[in-house]
């Protein structure tokens, strides 16, 4: 691949990293990035702006640059923060600013996303990190670290060698590593999200009350059993071990984390159900013999339609 000038390091100082979508996660990274001396501009995609993010007890001001005024061919590395059903829009603002050779990285949960590059629209690979950093925003608009959790990043086929733009910058980040196998964390992250995140938001819990030993347990074995056959049918879960009790070990971990989905139903936000359960179905649909689905069925028919109850 050819890498445009800005996107080589300049003497010790790696090449800036922009990162597109002004939300939670991708204000506490350039609030992140900044700190650990990474060169890094957050943009947003409606003007200038600003965003405070409290931290220890501390509050920091980060600064968000509009991406209409960056120069056309200026971005040589882009993190893209946003959900994955914006990526498509977000590449289609970003591509006149990007520079020839560019990478194109994107911590966004799902899989199905990015049309847009594979019909030609940019023709840059999208390199993906699989994260368990959470943020929200506070009653006062104050953006909140709520885990650092671990982000991985990779690029299918390239096991050893990190690749410059991470070594260089974003492996400075202590919870940053390079995953020699990124396809299957994305697809371990992928069944953990077609499972908590729907179950969580229809039912307007906590990830660990999926461990109440009633209703919500029962139907935790429920959709991982049905979760798990399908991706095993799909070729997309090669574990020995239960796909139970492996988010039973998510769910316990992050008992006190409202799951990014519940997030997004109670602020009235779009969810990423269509990449998640929504592209599990569509997948599953090209099956000869499908395994059965009927509770990934419902939830999807649910959170499409936004049939949740206002209290479960
Ligand atoms: O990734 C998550 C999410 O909320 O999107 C989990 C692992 C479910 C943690 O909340």
């Amino acid at each position: 691949m050819t890498h445009g000038i800005k996107n080589i390091a300049r003497g010790s100082e790696p090449a800036r990293w922009f990162i597109l979508g002004a939300g939670c996660l991708g204000t506490v990274l350039a609030f992140r990035l900044s700190r650990a001396g990474i060169p890094c501009t957050l943009l947003g995609h409606r003007g200038a702006d600003e965003r405070r993010v409290l931290l220890d007890g501390d509050l920091h001001r980060v600064h968000v640059e509009a991406l209409d005024a960056q120069a056309p061919q200026s971005i040589g590395r882009l993190l893209l923060t946003t959900k994955a059903g914006q990526i498509d829009a977000a590449l289609q603002l970003a591509g006149p600013k990007l520079d020839t050779g560019a990478t194109l990285l994107t911590p966004a949960n799902g899989l199905g996303f990015a049309k847009f590059l594979e019909t030609g629209g940019v023709e840059l690979p999208l390199q993906r990190a699989v994260s368990t950093m959470a943020a929200f925003r506070d009653e006062a608009g104050h953006i909140v670290l709520a885990a650092i959790g671990d982000t991985r990043v990779g690029v299918q086929g390239v096991a050893r060698q990190p690749a410059l733009w991470f070594s260089d910058s974003l492996s400075r980040l202590p919870d940053w590593q390079w995953e020699p196998d990124i396809a299957a964390a994305i697809e371990r992250k992928f069944a953990i999200n077609c499972i908590i995140n729907p179950l969580t938001a229809q039912r307007r819990c906590l990830n660990g009350d999926l461990l109440d030993q009633g209703e919500g347990e029962r139907l935790l074995e429920q959709l991982a059993g049905e979760v798990e056959t399908n991706l095993q049918a799909l070729g997309l879960w090669h574990k020995a071990a239960s796909l139970y009790r492996d988010v039973r070990r998510v769910c316990r971990a992050t008992a006190v984390n409202r799951s990014s989905m519940l997030q997004d139903v109670l602020a009235g936000r779009p969810t990423e159900i269509d990449y998640l359960t929504g592209e599990l179905l569509r997948r599953r649909a090209y099956l000869d013999s499908p395994p059965p689905a009927p509770l990934s069925e419902a939830l999807y028919k649910q959170l499409r339609e936004r049939l949740i109850p206002e209290d479960s």
